[in-house]
């Protein structure tokens, strides 16, 4: 336990904070410069621990990992800064004695939402458990001024608002005006001789300035404070009377729109990628200044830059920043004068590449034009890697085109991002068993056999502290006082509740705290959606990014086949269900958001039927995200991670849900199969069509949907309701390409591309099941408890030890203060 927090010293604080900030008394402070006010007094307990900890990554000389990434979607601060220095109940008690709820100044702060779905949150539960373990490592990712959109739902659509989330400021961050770097773009190359060598100039170039914010990253009760650092771009010259003088008007309007623009927002899509000129600029933007400043940082105190392999390592979260691979060989070739074969050695020694998708639409190929036009010396580089790695492919396999074909970074006028992150990388890994084994078989199966020893997995893993600590006090309270605290670092120990399991009292305890957590959800939603839930229904929850592939259709194709056997038998026995969905759509993405309309016109046909007795409801979640997806977790009874096999990765949510005690209902996709072999195949609801069937069919193409639909009158019923106004009398052709994309072959498209009608049946069979356990209320408390004490191999913590072990070798540092 940490001491050293003083209560009287913070409260005087939060008072200064108000009255220097806002020039204001707390009592005359709102609720939103009460939050800041907390901030800043947090922020100066942090402080002492950050700058100690880069003390002592100095005085150790430490190896460094830059987690490399386009989005970090962070969440909310506050309670997580304060529950991991350690001093929750001092400041709860401090801002309680002071008349303010810790809980309502939490709920001021707007979710960092600087990422898409799980890819982006992985990001965040990596850096906790790096700085909880003691690692040294640094976040790079963007300053974007909007986040993630804010959903909206209008008459059932959605509707996307800005998130101006740096509105009123960020409290924790720094500005590092001292670490500013200029990043160049387009222009052309020009070669001169100096010294006998060619060397390689870019000119004509328009630049930016890249200015870092830092945001500390707190550990669990070690004092060690990591860095998130994101990065702002800014004209190098603010549009000046000096340019409008030299005649270089043009130009520096350029240059001042061109840094307005780099990192104005996120790219709201989701395994999809936006093949956009501003995005590759984002991408070269935030990876130019992480790997110069990588550079510079580490020849202050080394002096060969071919060790530079020796103490950094980069991490590439998906293709994303891939450009990084040539970034830090131009730096090594031009800045350091490195020959090719020692600039490629300090290059594949340092990145390592995590793919997060085989869906062929998130792999992200840029037309050469583009490439080479914005980042011309980049695209010099890139075909001599790529001309060099033909070569070892044609020693490799000789005579083989098909090989070159496949494999090159640049074929077809397009340079291949994940062919150049796995030639530029010692280490190559997917994020789930299943996925990892995909990889090997079948998406990167060349690579695989040209180069089997980069091939690893690391199963991803989520943050406890987060997800279980913060999100559900009432359970991480129970759990300390059945098994102690150690599960808080080390998740592993929470399989020590096995013993409570079969225990009458404690199953009792398990499930009257899952009620409490079931009545707060049941309140956000009655404030949110102005819907009445039964805390006693079973709450079954699939909350995550739209997509087809993740078969959120499927879902609500059963609740209406469901209401369906409701309507045809009232007096059917079933326990009453809460269906909850929350999820965003990108925002181009059609089919998407016509299935939020489709969810919440199902719902309120629904919800107003007095005839079922309430026994099913249906609700759909505004605007979910990081925050309200803690609450979530906590409440749910079932767990819906329902992906087509073979299409979801790992899937994170799945681990969440688990965690707080809910029972997977799944298909064996990415983790879910780990999942089961944890907890065992008798505690969740397994389903479906296996990967292996699945990637079959998808070759021989043999399989008809049509044909189900002619044989099963139940689901041929259902989908004549996509089209005849039963859930849209005012327009019943609203649903028809939802309609179509399950039975008619559009374009290149094959009819159910993710096999929705294959896996019906069986899903809807699984759902009975999952009715007819829940009635066995002990059956159901033992399961749930169980899922929860076998979860303790999905921490982000776990997989962190495995990065480090396989991959970056990094050493713990201690931190006093
Ligand atoms: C997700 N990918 C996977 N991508 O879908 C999920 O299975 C996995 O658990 C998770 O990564 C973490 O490994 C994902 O979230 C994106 O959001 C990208 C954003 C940028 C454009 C391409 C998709």
């Amino acid at each position: 336990m940490k001491t050293g927090f003083d209560k009287e010293v913070f409260k005087k604080s939060v008072i200064y904070n108000v009255k220097s900030q806002f020039r204001k008394t707390l009592e005359e402070a709102t609720p939103e410069q009460v939050y800041q006010a907390v901030c800043y007094a947090v922020k100066d307990v942090i402080i002492d621990e950050w700058i100690a900890t880069h003390k002592e990554y100095e005085k150790q000389d430490s190896k460094t990992l830059y987690y490399l990434s386009m989005e970090f979607l962070m969440g909310r601060a506050l309670g997580n800064n304060i529950i991991n220095i350690m001093a929750r109940d001092e400041i709860k008690e401090a801002l309680d004695e002071m008349g303010f709820d810790l809980n309502l100044i939490e709920d001021q702060e707007p979710d960092a939402a600087l990422g898409n779905g799980g890819l982006g949150r992985l990001a965040a539960c990596f850096l906790d458990s790096l700085a909880t373990l003691g690692y040294p490592a640094y976040g790079c990712g963007i300053r974007y001024r909007y986040g993630m959109f804010k959903q909206k739902i209008v008459d059932g659509y959605q509707v996307e608002v800005p998130d101006e989330w740096l509105k009123n400021g960020n409290p924790f961050e720094v500005r590092r005006s001292e670490y500013a770097t200029e990043v160049k773009f387009g222009g052309y190359v020009r070669t001169v001789w100096e010294n006998g060598r060619e060397k390689f100039v870019q000119e004509g170039y328009q630049s930016v300035m890249a200015v870092p914010y830092d945001l500390p990253v707190v550990g669990y009760g070690n004092n060690v404070v990591n860095t998130l650092r994101i990065w702002d771009a800014q004209p190098i010259n603010t549009f000046s009377l000096d340019a409008f003088d030299r005649g270089d008007y043009q130009k520096a309007v350029e240059q001042e729109n061109l840094a307005k623009n780099i990192c104005e927002v996120l790219y709201p899509n989701d395994n999809h990628y936006a093949g956009k000129e501003l995005r590759l600029r984002q991408q070269y933007f935030f990876i130019s200044a992480s790997v110069q400043r990588a550079v510079l940082k580490y020849m202050e105190k080394h002096d060969d830059v071919r060790k530079f392999y020796e103490k950094n390592v980069f991490q590439l979260n998906d293709t994303h920043p891939t450009v990084a691979v040539a970034e830090l060989m131009r730096i090594l070739l031009d800045d350091y004068g490195l020959t090719w074969d020692e600039a490629w050695e300090v290059t594949t020694k340092t990145c390592a590449y995590t793919n997060h998708t085989i869906m062929a639409e998130a792999l992200e190929k840029w037309p050469i034009e583009l490439f080479s036009r914005l980042l011309p010396r980049i695209y010099q580089i890139v075909e001599e890697i790529n001309r060099r790695f033909i070569i070892q492919i044609q020693q490799k396999y000789p005579g083989d085109q098909q090989k070159i074909a496949k494999m090159a970074i640049i074929y077809d006028g397009q340079v291949k991002m994940a062919h150049m992150a796995i030639a530029g990388s010692f280490s190559v890994n997917g994020v789930a068993q299943l996925h990892t084994e995909i990889l090997k078989k079948q998406e990167l199966k060349d690579f695989y056999e040209m180069m089997p020893e980069k091939f690893n997995n690391k199963t991803n893993g989520i943050t406890q502290r987060r997800f279980l600590l913060h999100g559900n006090p009432l359970l991480a309270d129970w759990v300390t006082s059945k098994i102690g605290d150690e599960w808080i670092t080390d998740l592993s120990a929470i399989s020590k509740l096995k013993l409570y399991v079969d225990d009458e009292k404690c199953q009792h305890e398990f499930m009257n705290i899952k009620y409490q957590n079931k009545i707060r959800l049941a309140k956000y939603i009655k404030e949110h959606n102005g819907i009445d839930v039964d805390p006693r229904s079973i709450f079954d929850v699939q909350v995550k990014r739209l997509h087809e592939y993740k078969r959120q259709l499927m879902n609500i194709l059963h609740v209406m086949y469901l209401y369906n056997q409701l309507k045809d038998n009232p007096e059917m026995d079933m326990v009453p269900r809460t269906f909850i969905f929350g999820a965003k759509a990108a925002a181009g993405y059609k089919r998407a958001k016509l299935t939020i309309k489709l969810i919440n016109s199902v719902a309120d046909v629904i919800n107003n039927d007095p005839t079922i007795n309430g026994k099913i409801k249906v609700v759909f979640i505004e605007d979910y995200r990081v925050s309200n997806a803690e609450i979530i977790f906590a409440a749910a009874d079932v767990s819906e991670q329902i992906s087509t096999a073979s299409k979801e990765a790992s899937g994170t949510g799945n681990m969440k849900f688990m965690l707080n005690g809910a029972l997977t209902l799944g298909t064996m996709d990415g983790a879910n199969v780990e999942i089961v072999e944890e907890v065992g195949a008798d505690h969740a609801f397994i389903f479906g069509t296996s990967s292996d069937e699945i990637i079959r069919m998808e070759h021989d193409r043999s399989y008809n949907p049509m044909e189900i639909f002619n044989n099963d009158q139940d689901i041929r019923r259902v989908l004549m309701q996509l089209i005849n106004g039963y859930y849209s009398p005012q327009d019943p052709e609203l649903f028809r390409d939802i309609y179509n994309s399950l039975l008619n072959t559009q374009s290149s498209d094959r009819a159910d591309t993710y096999f929705i009608l294959k896996d019906f049946k069986m899903y809807a069979d699984a759902q009975r099941r999952i009715n007819e356990a829940y009635k066995d209320e002990q059956w159901w408390a033992r399961t749930a408890m169980l899922n929860t004490a076998s979860s303790g191999k999905f921490s982000s913590d776990r997989t962190i030890e495995e990065y480090v072990r396989d991959i970056w070798h990094l050493e713990k540092v201690k931190v006093e203060v």
